[in-house]
């Protein structure tokens, strides 16, 4: 039966490449309609005016929603949905962190810090964070080199191989779930923050002070700062080379 999808996203590069999946033909028979959040300025400016990629809020246009889809994608939407959608509709949530261990904001980042698994996860929504049956889930392998940027990266790549893998019996709601056999952990963008001053009075292992700067290395993001004695804020980011790369 053709189903009417809503995918709502704040990661336009991730959009693209679940559009090439529908382009291959991967959910042919299937409508497909791609939104974003309201405070996502960025994608605000660049499609103003646009009806294929439109802000829409969960919390105030539910009703709508559940009226005009018969399913909501969240792939990486950065808006929390509230139970009147997770309860009139089926909500799926593809996320880059493996349930239940480190859900919530930037999970690579805490697993390179506390050392739990990561990976990609395709889960029902509920109310809470991350928190619903599990679906499908692929683990990464985090390496002593790891930075923030390619740890995401093959997370990225994992998330993409599941909704290949998985997400057309998920639209025909041919799957089982799974409840994860403990809730984890959760980390809040609060807890990434904290993350980014350095205190340049603290003391600790080498290996912690290696990995929280490598957890906060991600490309041209500028994350980790300390402040000098003048009180200027200071950026810092780490290179890392595993030896056959060395050269
Ligand atoms: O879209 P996304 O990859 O994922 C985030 C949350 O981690 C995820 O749990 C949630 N389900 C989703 C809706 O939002 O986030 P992003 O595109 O903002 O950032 C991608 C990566 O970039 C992040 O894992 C770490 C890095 N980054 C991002 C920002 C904004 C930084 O290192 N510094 C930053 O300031």
């Amino acid at each position: 039966m053709s189903k009417k999808i809503l995918v709502v996203s704040d990661n336009e590069p991730l959009v693209n490449r679940f559009k090439a999946l529908i382009e291959r033909g991967l959910f042919n028979g299937h409508a497909f309609t791609f939104a974003f959040s309201p405070r996502n300025t960025a994608l605000a400016e660049k499609y103003a005016g646009s009806t294929v990629f439109f802000p829409i809020n969960v919390k105030t246009q539910f009703d709508e929603i559940i009226a005009q889809y018969d399913m909501v994608v969240s792939l990486h939407c950065k808006q929390l949905f509230p139970s009147a959608l997770v309860r009139g509709i089926h909500c799926v949530n593809v996320h880059p962190g493996l349930n239940p261990h480190n859900r919530g904001w930037f999970p690579q980042v805490f697993s390179i810090l506390n050392g739990k698994p990561c990976g990609a996860t395709i889960h029902e929504i509920d109310e809470l964070l991350d928190h619903g049956g599990i679906i499908a889930q692929k683990e990464v392998k985090i390496e002593s080199w790891d930075t923030s940027l390619t740890a995401y990266n093959k997370i990225l790549d994992a998330e993409m191989e599941l909704i290949e893998a998985y997400m057309p019996a998920i639209i025909e709601g041919k799957y089982t779930t799974q409840k994860p056999d403990q809730e984890g952990n959760l980390n809040l963008k609060k807890d990434y923050d904290a993350l980014c001053q350095i205190q340049l009075t603290d003391t600790d292992t080498f290996q912690n002070h290696l990995n929280r700067l490598r957890a906060l290395t991600h490309g041209q993001y500028m994350n980790a700062y300390f402040l000098d004695d003048t009180g200027r804020k200071v950026y810092l980011k780490l290179e890392l080379f595993p030896e056959d790369k060395a050269t």
